[in-house]
């Protein structure tokens, strides 16, 4: 009989179909003074865990996974590292909605303000008490603002290079249907778009990979005031309409001016759920009229610095819809998954 090397406790959830796996028990301590410190700990020494809980035979690939730690941050409720089939994120907002749908499941917490660390900063989430959740977002900003990339066998491309907790390239002019039927072709025309923009050595602010394509419409819903199709790290496209990348799409409408502070925005993903979205400009930074006057004097695209910083806040629902204990055996030829 085989021996039993790992049991994970998780629980899963959706996300307006956008699945989140939160592991809460069964993980190996990682060590660390910050969680920056933690996610170090987990990528040099623990990411064939990662595989095991994401990939098949256990997961697949459009999973998010979210291993709950306790805080380092004395403000904050829990930490969370999230993570994918190819690496790890950032922030996730339909994750971050997730854990704490999970979490109120257990009775672990109830309705109110809980922080939650994540390796880009403190996000604050409000379970409200009809189940939905907000999460106050890390600040987010526009990078660049129309940046052109030749796609082969597409032409010409422009997008905004945003950030909303991870980096997103923002597309409207594209020419593609958003619709659930048409994500076969929508899936290769991001990669496509993600591939040119490496080959171009595009990239955002930091030099950090511009990993999540984001394709926008107008909504055949009168109540939605967008539609996207938004292709995640690990070329699995989100369910959800993408909390971070509704956090970056909150960024551009504000350096716009197309969105004034607290004003609602219902972002629809591409399988129809929404969330609603709004933001305000973050206290640290310039306020939007000192940033008109400086943008006046910047003639480039190169926007760094030059472009509010605005906090937004992503409200949507999460339902739980499995709560098991994932079994690693010793003997299992795919104990750590199925590399794809
Ligand atoms: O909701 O932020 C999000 C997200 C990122 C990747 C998948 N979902």
């Amino acid at each position: 009989m085989s021996s039993t090397l790992f049991n994970f406790k998780i629980i899963d959830s959706h996300t307006g179909g956008e699945p989140t796996r939160m592991v809460y028990a069964g993980f190996p301590e990682l060590t660390g003074d910050t969680i920056q410190d933690k996610l170090q700990c987990f990528k040099q020494n623990f990411d064939h865990l990662r595989q095991s809980i994401i990939l098949e035979p256990r997961g697949n690939e459009v999973l998010v996974g979210a291993l709950l730690l306790p805080a380092t941050n004395p403000d904050a409720t829990a930490g969370v590292i999230f993570f994918n089939n190819t690496g790890y994120l950032g922030m996730c907002g339909h994750g971050t909605i997730g854990v704490i749908a999970s979490l109120a499941y257990q009775q672990k917490i109830s309705a109110g303000e809980h922080w939650l660390e994540t390796s880009v900063g403190l996000v604050k989430a409000t379970l409200h008490d009809d189940g939905s959740c907000s999460v106050q977002n890390v600040p987010s900003y526009r990078y660049k603002k129309q940046v052109a990339v030749q796609v082969p066998n597409v032409g010409l491309i422009r997008g905004d290079i945003a950030w909303g907790g991870n980096w997103f390239f923002l597309v409207s002019d594209h020419g593609q249907d958003i619709h659930a039927s048409n994500v076969k072709p929508l899936t290769h025309i991001c990669l496509q778009i993600k591939q040119a923009l490496i080959a171009a050595s595009i990239t955002g602010e930091d030099g950090g990979e511009i990993d999540h394509i984001e394709l926008f419409a107008d909504s055949d819903d009168a109540q939605a005031d967008s539609k996207n199709f938004v292709l995640c790290p690990g070329g699995a496209y989100d369910r959800s309409p993408c909390g971070t990348g509704t956090s970056a799409k909150l960024a551009c409408l504000a350096a716009d001016n197309r969105l004034a502070p607290e004003q609602p925005w219902q972002q629809q993903g591409v399988v129809g759920s929404v969330f609603t979205g709004s933001y305000q400009y973050a206290t640290d930074r310039h306020s939007p009229s000192e940033l008109n006057s400086l943008n006046d004097h910047n003639n480039s695209n190169d926007l760094t610095h030059l472009e509010p910083r605005v906090v937004p806040t992503i409200c949507g629902y999460a339902h739980v819809c499995a709560e098991t204990l994932l079994i690693v055996q010793e003997d299992d030829p795919f104990q750590w998954g199925i590399p794809s």
